[in-house]
């Protein structure tokens, strides 16, 4: 980047400001694995903590090509009618694999891409979902910061990423193809048992066959366990192509966040994702540390082997490894 670094307190006033290239800005500075913009990063969060939290905070995922994009274009204009202003952030499991983000997203979000009100940030690059997951948690902070109201997560539903981006909101939306249970479009029941509220897309396409799926989802989820008591998951009927059925999906959303206020539940779920998210930071650093140690290096190879051998067992290795490590340490 060309371009000379903000302070941090630079960074904090323009994303406060709602000033959009500075808001792109901090973002690539979250995104950043340097250890100096690391520190940047972390010092811009604390100075913007007390503007987050404000936002409603909206996860999607759905089978490849089940029309997320198409339908956060059609949501994302509904909202700005209606005064609000989305954000739509990309979390794309592959992107840990290839390196890259993938998602043509700007492509299928065309009308809300070329509003200025609006703002779409792709998919991080980064090594791993963890590495994925803290940027766009990170990011999500930061356009509630700069006074987005709804933070709308897209994830493709391949069974990696669902779980991140159900901590990081307070509602998940998943969208189903008409035709087809769960085992056809490759969706785990885990997945279904995440979703706040469900929706068939494409229900503009073949609206018999779309209402027999939904029909399916609702009695299949009367065998599931509902996440909360006060909260029985609806499945909508909605084409993101034609905007039919978005009105009643927002109200099924806000209506899902509703619940979660009244049922004083929202504080102790953000609550509950941070420590979570911490958590799994500190088990990131633990492991990383300890595969780097020396005295664990020395030892691993041959007690991998040994393992593999069979002449000892997994519980004892680890135990031998882990006790290596504590003796190593000052
Ligand atoms: N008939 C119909 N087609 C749709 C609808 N929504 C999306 N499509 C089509 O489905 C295809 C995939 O749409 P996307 O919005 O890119 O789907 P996606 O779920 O974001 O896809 P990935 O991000 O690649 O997983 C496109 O060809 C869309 O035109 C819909 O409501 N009705
Ligand atoms: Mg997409």
């Amino acid at each position: 980047m060309a371009r000379a670094r903000l302070s941090a307190q630079g960074y904090a006033e323009g994303v406060l400001a709602g000033d959009r290239a500075i808001l792109a800005r901090a973002i690539t500075l979250v995104e950043s694995t340097r250890p100096d913009d690391v520190e940047l990063a972390q010092d811009l969060i604390v100075r913007v903590l007390p503007h987050t939290g404000g936002a409603l905070r909206v996860g999607i995922s759905g089978p490849p090509g089940v029309g997320k994009s198409t339908l956060l274009d059609a949501l994302g204009m509904q909202l700005l009618e209606q005064g609000l202003r989305p954000a739509v952030l990309a979390v794309d499991p592959s992107s840990a694999l290839s390196g890259g983000s993938i998602l043509g997203d700007k492509t299928r979000m065309e009308r809300l891409a070329g509003d200025s009100r609006a703002f779409i940030r792709p998919s991080p690059a980064a090594k791993t979902l963890g590495g994925v997951a803290r940027r766009s948690r990170e990011t999500l902070l930061l356009c509630e910061a700069a006074g987005f109201d709804v933070v709308l997560v897209e994830t493709v539903g391949v069974g990696q990423s669902e779980t991140l981006v159900a901590d990081m909101v307070d509602t998940f939306l998943l969208l189903l193809q008409p035709g087809g249970g769960d085992e056809l479009q490759g969706i785990k029941r885990g997945i279904v048992e995440l979703a706040d509220v469900l929706a068939v897309n494409k229900a503009d396409a073949d609206p018999p066959r779309s209402r027999e799926t939904a029909r399916e989802y609702r009695a299949a989820l009367h065998y599931l366990r509902p996440r909360r008591a006060e909260w029985h998951p609806p499945v909508h009927l909605v084409a993101g192509l034609t905007g039919e059925g978005l009105p009643e999906l927002w109200a099924a959303v806000t209506a899902h966040r509703a619940a979660l206020e009244a049922a004083g539940e929202l504080q102790p779920l953000r609550h509950e994702q941070l420590r979570t998210w911490m958590w799994e930071l500190i088990e990131q650093g633990l492991k990383d540390t300890f595969a780097r140690s020396a005295a664990v290096q020395e030892k691993l190879g041959p007690l991998e082997q040994a393992v593999l051998g069979g002449s000892t067992t997994p519980t004892r290795a680890a135990a031998d490894l882990l006790a290596a490590w504590q003796a190593s340490k000052p």
